[in-house]
């Protein structure tokens, strides 16, 4: 493959290809023998000639495997240089690069590029970076004093949250000893607890207590308010949510437009142009997809550059292994006879899996009877440290999910969730309360009973 461009001199293009690159080769034609002779000079390939006559092309031997570049001052020339070009026989991929907004008339397979547009867009991005470089100077000026920084997250931190609190240990420089990561509650959902053991978070389980020992406090992905009156000053917020109440913050960036804390985490590592490793661009692309729905809800055009700049970066097999757990071998005899023993009622598809070795097994297999032709509602049970689990998913215009599980099990356990995916964790104890000893058969029984109830169904096929 070679690139040929066709110029003059001060073209932009010449500064474009200042050295031969190491790959493919570069050939410069050009009207101007002096030129040519610079060109030559400087280590390049060039010949000069009349660029409005064919023969300069033929001596050049420009088939269909050139990719041919086209700047040159006069609008005319570029049009007549063009024209010759649409002589060669076999024919050159072909883009012109204009100037003053000048749009000269081309065959339709000639693309043209506008130097101001391009230029317009770089410069764009640079004073964007410039700016946010101001923000993370402002925010470093704020953290660089306290010798222990905590950066502390929501109670169950999602991987937003995780991946954000990474991203400014390393905006500041600092580490885990430094600035460790804090939470007043811990990491329950089954793909984030993957998250942090494949990635080695570790997340300080904090007591009020404990809050003593930090000169600073940055908060990432949540803000004050959440935390009612149990901290002091908070130095530091950086987050996507809403403000819901007043608060102060010494430095405080709060990006309601973006899809995620990630994006503005992305924004600052590239305008300090921070060393970005593979465990933390995977994280912050988890988090961003996540928080997005990959990049289905809420979604910026920040949001998308971020998930470009992330996508190439990222360990996309880590990626894969946190939204797929694998299932443990003993748990695929479970949900082989849970198969079996299912129930269905309407579109609704009940099965109870028994004692299960991971909890995640369980929303995976509900995901799974998802797929269960004109199912639109699965509904799995399963037995895990001495709770009774039930996962639930629904398709998308089945709305309704974190209701239906908060009243069919609200008054026994904790229940709720989403539009189309929800969960109920109940105490076999309390259960065992309220209805004596139960079996694997009582319990798949008493799930569905309740689920029915709520939908106001009686009937299970
Ligand atoms: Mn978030």
């Amino acid at each position: 493959m070679r690139h040929v461009i066709i110029c003059q001199e001060s073209a932009l293009l010449t500064q474009a290809y200042p050295k031969p690159p190491e790959h493919g080769e570069v050939l410069y034609l050009v009207d101007d023998r002096t030129f040519q002779r610079k060109l030559s000079k400087a280590g390049h390939q060039a010949l000069s000639g009349d660029l409005r006559d064919g023969r300069i092309y033929q001596r050049a031997h420009v088939n269909r495997d050139d990719k041919v570049l086209v700047q040159v001052r006069n609008p005319e020339l570029t049009e007549d240089i063009v024209e010759q070009l649409q002589h060669v026989e076999s024919k050159p991929s072909v883009a012109v690069l204009t100037r003053n907004g000048y749009l000269p008339i081309l065959p339709e397979t000639v693309k043209h590029v506008s130097a101001e547009a391009l230029v317009a867009k770089a410069t764009e991005t640079a004073l964007s970076r410039s700016g946010t470089h101001h923000r993370v100077q402002a925010l470093r000026d704020v953290l660089a004093p306290a010798k222990n920084l905590l950066i502390l997250v929501q109670h169950d931190p999602d991987p937003d949250a995780i991946a954000s609190a990474l991203a400014l240990r390393t905006v500041l420089g600092r580490n885990k000893t430094t600035a460790p990561l804090g939470s007043f509650g811990k990491v329950t959902r089954p793909e984030n607890v993957t998250m942090i053991r494949l990635l080695e978070v570790e997340i300080e389980h904090l007591m009020n207590k404990d809050l003593a020992h930090y000169d600073a406090i940055a908060l990432v992905d949540v803000q004050p308010p959440y935390f009612g009156d149990r901290l002091p000053a908070v130095d530091a917020v950086v987050d996507h949510h809403p403000r819901t109440a007043d608060y102060e913050a010494r430095y405080c960036d709060v990006r309601t437009n973006f899809g995620s804390t990630a994006t503005i985490f992305v924004q600052y590592l590239q305008a300090v142009g921070a060393k970005v490793t593979q465990r933390l661009a995977t994280a912050l692309y988890y988090g961003l997809k996540t928080d997005t729905l990959f990049l289905g809800r809420e979604t910026t055009d920040a949001d998308i550059e971020a998930f470009t700049y992330l996508y190439p970066l990222a360990n996309h097999s880590l990626i894969r292994r946190m939204e797929r757990p694998e299932v443990p071998l003993r748990d695929l005899d479970a949900l082989g006879y849970a198969l079996r023993a299912r129930a269905i009622s309407g579109s609704t598809f009940f099965t109870h899996v028994g004692l299960v070795e991971r909890e995640d097994v369980l929303p995976q297999f509900a995901e799974f009877c998802l797929q269960v032709k004109e199912i639109e509602r699965s509904v799995v049970s399963g037995i895990f440290c001495g709770n009774l689990v039930v996962s639930l998913r629904s398709h998308p215009h089945v709305k309704g999910s974190g209701g239906l599980v908060r009243h069919a099990f609200g008054q026994y356990g904790s229940a709720g969730g989403h539009r189309s995916m929800a969960k109920a964790v109940i105490p076999l104890a309390a259960l065992e309360e309220h209805f004596g000893r139960l079996n694997d058969a009582d319990l798949a029984q008493f799930v569905q009973n309740q689920i029915l109830q709520c939908l106001g169904a009686s009937t299970v096929a």
